[in-house]
């Protein structure tokens, strides 16, 4: 009999382009159809047939507690009764963004956007603005959102559906991108040399996570940073995923490399849509009402958003949280790490934080082209025999697995049982 889920997809595909908001969530990377859930508890989702996952999508990154967090529901509910958005400033607003800027060592003041696409997009806005070039250089399997800009070799559901350059970007905007292999700093003092005086930005994440995880290698994050100093050039981290993720401050307090711009998602929204963008004073006030530049939105700094978002940055900033986070995901990782070994499997984890990913690869992951000689046919085995066995991972080999504080020692037990038995299936 057909599944409920089953029917949900078809039903949403007759009125929302294949069936999703995102493409991402299609599962077209994978093949068949995704179930649809019905709610989340903890590390925990259930689909409308009744079917328990331990979840490893987590949103894409945003829960960090995991589902349904009791503090951050209790936050919501109270703020609902006060009503849902005023479109009028309220302490809320500041007050998360004093959070944010005690917590992210790059950032002393920061906008709110509605995700982390506007987040990105109003960056380089601000960049060329300040500066007056027009040029952007960003990194192949990088994924900052769908602004025009960037969906030039792009990752993420970009990468994972084969449409890595979109139709629909006009040829101008591609002119003013420049795209280089992750991780190749030489390939960066050539393009900014060749174009000396036209590069307003250097975007990247500084953790790549839109292709698999891709770390940055030694020397790198450094590098760029001097770089751009060098050259007037903004320096922008985009830090959507590991923005509160691999530690307070994110990548750029464990890296310690300090960029001139930093966005943000996901983490700092606490599971409701919020992106926000920040950086020094003296480049942050360009942006209007103080200067020029323009960037708006209606539901921007939206209090329930604010609710909870803050109720999330209000937790992560308790003591020990990172700790027992990067536990978790290390256990994780060496479970997995012997699975591979017991089975004579030469693939590759990657793990910071509380992010990770199994490449399907013998080849050292360092950028793009290492990554995509994974074996996409095996991951699909493998992702289809992980679902059957109730644990729930992003569709694509492009993606990573995220961790929240949710996750118990069970869960992680049980995930490396179903893994092994999932690789084993897959070959
Ligand atoms: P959103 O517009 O999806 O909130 O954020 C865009 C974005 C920007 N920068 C980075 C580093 C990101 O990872 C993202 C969004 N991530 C993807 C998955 N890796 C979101 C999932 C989806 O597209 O449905």
């Amino acid at each position: 009999m057909e599944s409920k889920s089953a029917r949900a997809f078809s039903l949403a595909q007759q009125y929302i382009p294949g069936g999703v908001n995102s493409p991402a969530r299609a599962f077209a990377g994978v093949g068949g159809g995704p179930p649809f859930m019905s709610h989340g508890q903890g590390a925990h989702l259930f689909d409308i047939d009744g079917r328990e996952y331990i979840d490893y999508v987590c949103s894409w990154g945003p829960l960090l507690f995991g589902h349904a967090q009791p503090r951050v529901v209790a936050a919501l509910k109270e703020a609902c009764d006060r009503g849902t958005s005023f479109g009028a400033p309220t302490q809320i607003e500041t007050e998360l963004a004093r959070q944010v800027a005690a917590l992210v060592p790059g950032i002393d003041m920061v906008r709110m956007v509605n995700s982390g696409t506007e987040a990105t997009m109003s960056a380089v806005r601000l960049a060329r603005g300040y500066s007056g070039r027009d040029k952007l250089i960003k990194f192949e399997g990088c994924w900052h959102g769908h602004g025009d800009s960037f969906l030039i070799k792009a990752g993420s559901s970009a990468l994972t559906l084969g449409a890595p350059d979109s139709p629909g970007v006009p040829q101008g905007v591609a002119a003013d991108t420049i795209t280089l292999p992750y991780n190749d700093l030489d390939a960066v003092a050539e393009a900014v040399a060749q174009n000396q005086g036209q590069v307003a930005a250097i975007i990247v994440e500084p953790i790549a996570g839109n292709m698999g995880l891709v770390p940055p290698q030694p020397g790198f994050l450094p590098g760029l940073r001097q770089l751009a100093t060098d050259h007037d050039i903004v320096l922008i981290f985009d830090e959507v995923i590991t923005g509160f993720r691999v530690g307070p401050g994110g990548a750029q307090e464990r890296f310690g490399v300090i960029p001139d711009l930093t966005c943000l998602g996901k983490i700092v929204g606490g599971g409701l849509p919020v992106g926000a963008y920040g950086g020094k004073r003296a480049l942050m006030e360009h942006l209007l009402p103080v200067g020029q530049i323009s960037q708006a939105g209606t539901l921007s700094g939206n209090p329930l958003a604010m609710t909870a978002g803050l109720a999330q940055l209000t937790m992560l900033a308790e003591d020990g949280v990172y700790q027992r986070l990067e536990e978790k995901a290390q256990k994780l990782a060496d479970g997995m790490r012997y699975n591979l070994e017991k089975l004579g499997l030469d693939y590759q984890v990657e793990q910071i934080g509380g992010m990770l990913c199994l490449f399907f690869t013998a080849t050292p992951i360092v950028d793009f082209t290492s990554v995509v000689t994974a074996d996409t046919e095996a991951f699909k085995r493998y992702f289809w025999a992980c679902l059957e066995g109730g644990v729930y991972l992003a569709p694509s080999q492009y993606e990573c697995m995220f961790l929240s504080l949710a996750h118990s020692d069970q869960d992680i037990e049980q995930t490396l049982q179903v893994q092994y038995q999932a690789l084993q299936a897959a070959h």
